[in-house]
């Protein structure tokens, strides 16, 4: 090669190397612009003019046209819904109104990027729930609580100007089908609903209503008081009726299309409606009477739990179902998945299959408050999969999730994370996708669609949050994090004094005869909440799904598995099956490298490597505390313990709730 050809190509292989310089911004949307296609669109508003710029500028194929229609077929898809079709040598997205017009734009992309033939498109889609929320957990000064991906991508201080970040966020979730983000905590201020920060939230509602995002606000249950220098929040005072209608005409004559409100009452130290010896029936019908001649809804959430109880699992069903009927149309119940907090796993909460009379939605957490935080690659849809094995779609109203969003330039902290979020507008259209359809279609559209590359490691992605809980919690085994923070292991965390269901022993209740905890007609009987076959299956031993096994039942060290092992011996097996699945995704991950930018490839091998690194001290913690009371000697055949006890007992991580540790705060050991 000629000495000048060489230094052409050196030159282009340099800016190709600037332009695609990887800092994992650009999400799952990183089609090449300036395809110039022809597309054609009669109706000019915001929302359409976004669905034609993104074809114009990505779409690559033949004409598209963008059409209105107001026949049956169409309406009977909902002002959400489309057809796409190949028709005279173009294709029409048709919908019955805009937002359908948008979503037919972005699943056309979407075929595009993910390499599907376009040729005879033929599609009718229609989401299946109406909302489809991302919930934020952030607090005006700045923090996220619970979020590992920097801070909030909301700066308060500097609105109203404007953050290009709000726009591509909206795009995001646009491309996904998320319509609704709650923009702060449920544990709220009052000041959220102050005027000056009113105006602000406006400026983002008007930057999302394109994208077809509608604002919520988390509201704190006293802000009469906090914020309206009124002397009660009684949600029966007329005085407090009224300052809450005043508040809603006021947020809605600044945001005409404000979604509404999420609510934590009484829960955790939040104000409520029991504080006057109210039901959460009252207090959140009361919220609803000002919101309902807007079109506005409240979420209220079923989140409680009180150091009284026998068992916090049980808690939220006993609180809630007397009220089963009781609130009005335009309230929807937010409950989290399972009965207790977001754990790696845990049955489905018993409130989906009792409460019929009343709107429910669920609430997942995308951000992995209990899976690693943002070091760790546990991809959730198969925790969405066995969920709704057990409650029906279609028996819920509405979907939502903790955001695992924050000003990281990567959004989520761990580059492998963006799944989830991805993961859950797709599940929220249509909860039938499977884990691996929605894998397959993010890592074409967010890396490459050599087979070699998206098969390794969508094996990976739908493998690892069984490994993440066979590292950290199996069998059933649930919340024995560490006191201050929830990341790494701490079983033996015990606080003479302090309430008992924020200890780890309440829940794993290790002892001379075995692990678990008791929730069957002997123990706490919250086995009862679940329908009768249900309750029959988990209650009894020998037929309790093993996967749930200390989770209903405190379990004989010798007790006899199915796979022929005592208990104790598949206890080490499962933590030691763990460690050496995270060290295979390091090994999987090696074998990438050709198919990945530099930057994200690095990025992610070192998430990989304190993913396995982790795995190996929660594995020594939990064997080498519950050994303590089994008394029963580790199995020959797994891995030798690298920490000792005394050690790990020491471990403090200095990181607060909103924060990820780093590789350099974390045990590691030497694997020679
Ligand atoms: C927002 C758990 C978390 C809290 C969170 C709470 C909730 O307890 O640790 O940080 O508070 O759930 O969902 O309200």
């Amino acid at each position: 090669m000629k000495l000048r050809s060489f230094l052409t190509l050196l030159a282009c292989c340099c800016l190709t190397f600037t332009v695609w310089a990887e800092d994992g911004s650009r999400l799952w949307l990183r089609q090449e612009a300036g395809s110039g296609a022809q597309v054609d669109c009669l109706l000019h508003t915001p929302v359409t003019e976004v669905a034609v710029r993104e074809l114009k500028t990505c779409w690559k194929g033949v004409p598209v046209a963008l059409q209105l229609m107001a026949d049956a077929d169409h309406r009977a898809l909902g002002p959400e819904g489309y057809i796409l079709r190949s028709r005279d040598g173009r294709i029409v997205i048709s919908a019955s109104g805009e937002k359908g017009l948008l979503y037919g734009a972005y699943h056309l992309l979407r075929l595009q990027a993910t390499g599907a033939d376009c040729s005879q498109l033929d599609v009718t889609e229609r989401p299946a729930y109406d909302l489809r929320i991302l919930d934020h957990w952030d607090n005006l000064d700045g923090t996220i609580e619970r979020g590992y991906a920097g801070h909030s991508l909301w700066k308060w201080e500097e609105l109203p100007a404007v953050s290009p970040r709000y726009e591509a966020y909206a795009r995001a979730n646009a491309s996904v089908g998320i319509n609704g983000a709650v923009l702060n905590n449920v544990n709220a201020s009052p000041k959220m609903l102050a005027t000056d920060y009113l105006k602000k939230v406006k400026v983002l509602a008007d930057i999302f209503r394109p994208y077809g995002v509608k604002v919520y606000l988390s509201v704190n249950f006293a802000s009469p008081m906090g914020l309206g220098g009124l002397e009660t929040a009684d949600p029966l005072d007329a005085g407090v009726q009224a300052w809450w209608k005043q508040k809603v005409s006021e947020i809605y004559a600044l945001i005409p299309d404000f979604g509404g409100f999420l609510v934590k009452a009484n829960s955790e130290g939040q104000p409520g409606p029991c504080d006057y010896h109210r039901t959460h029936a009252e207090g959140a019908n009361m919220l609803a009477t000002a919101l309902k001649p807007y079109g506005g809804i409240v979420m209220w959430r079923a989140f409680v739990y009180a150091p009284s109880s026998d068992d916090r699992a049980k808690q939220a069903y006993n609180e809630f179902l007397p009220l089963d009927g009781q609130f009005m149309d335009n309230v929807i119940v937010q409950v989290k998945n399972g009965p207790v907090d977001f754990q790696p796993r845990e049955p489905y909460s018993p409130l989906f299959t009792s409460m019929k009379h009343t709107d429910l939605m669920v609430e997942f957490q995308l951000t992995q408050e209990y899976l690693g935080h943002s070091n760790h690659l546990a991809y959730l849809p198969p925790m969405w999969t066995e969920f709704f094995e057990d409650v029906c779609p279609r028996s819920l109203r509405a979907v939502c999730a903790v955001s695992n969003v924050g000003d990281d330039v990567n959004w989520c902290g761990h580059d492998l994370a963006q799944s989830n979020w991805y993961a859950f507008g797709r599940m929220a259209w249509n909860p039938s996708l499977t884990p691996a359809q929605m894998a397959d279609e993010w890592l074409k559209q967010t890396f490459t669609d050599e087979p070699a590359f998206v098969d390794a490691m969508k094996q990976v992605m739908l493998d690892s949050r069984e490994v993440v809980v066979d590292y950290m919690m199996p069998l059933g085994l649930h919340h024995i994090f560490a006191g201050n923070h929830h990341y790494g292991p701490e079983p033996w965390y015990d606080v003479p004094g302090a309430r008992r269901d924020w200890m780890p022993p309440y829940y794993h209740r290790a002892d001379k005869e075995g692990l678990g905890f008791d929730r069957t007609s002997r123990g706490s009987n919250a086995v009862a909440q679940y329908p009768d076959s249900l309750c029959r299956l988990y209650g009894d031993l020998s037929t309790c799904p093993e996967k749930y096994l200390l989770w209903f039942h405190h379990v004989p060290w010798d007790y006899r598995m199915k796979s022929g092992r005592t208990f104790w011996d598949e206890l080490c097996h499962k933590y030691d099956d763990g460690v050496k699945a995270a060290r295979g995704f390091c090994d999987v991950w090696t074998r990438m490298k050709p198919y990945v930018d530099a930057e994200r490839y690095d990025r992610i091998e070192e998430k990989f490597d304190i993913q396995a690194h982790d795995a190996v001290w929660w594995k020594d913690a939990c064997l080498l505390y519950f050994q303590t009371f089994s008394k029963r000697k580790l199995p020959k055949d797994i891995e030798k313990t690298h920490f000792k006890l005394k050690d790990l007992r020491k471990v403090q991580l200095p990181i607060s709730n909103y924060e990820c540790p780093t590789k350099e705060m974390l045990p590691r050991y030497n694997a020679n």
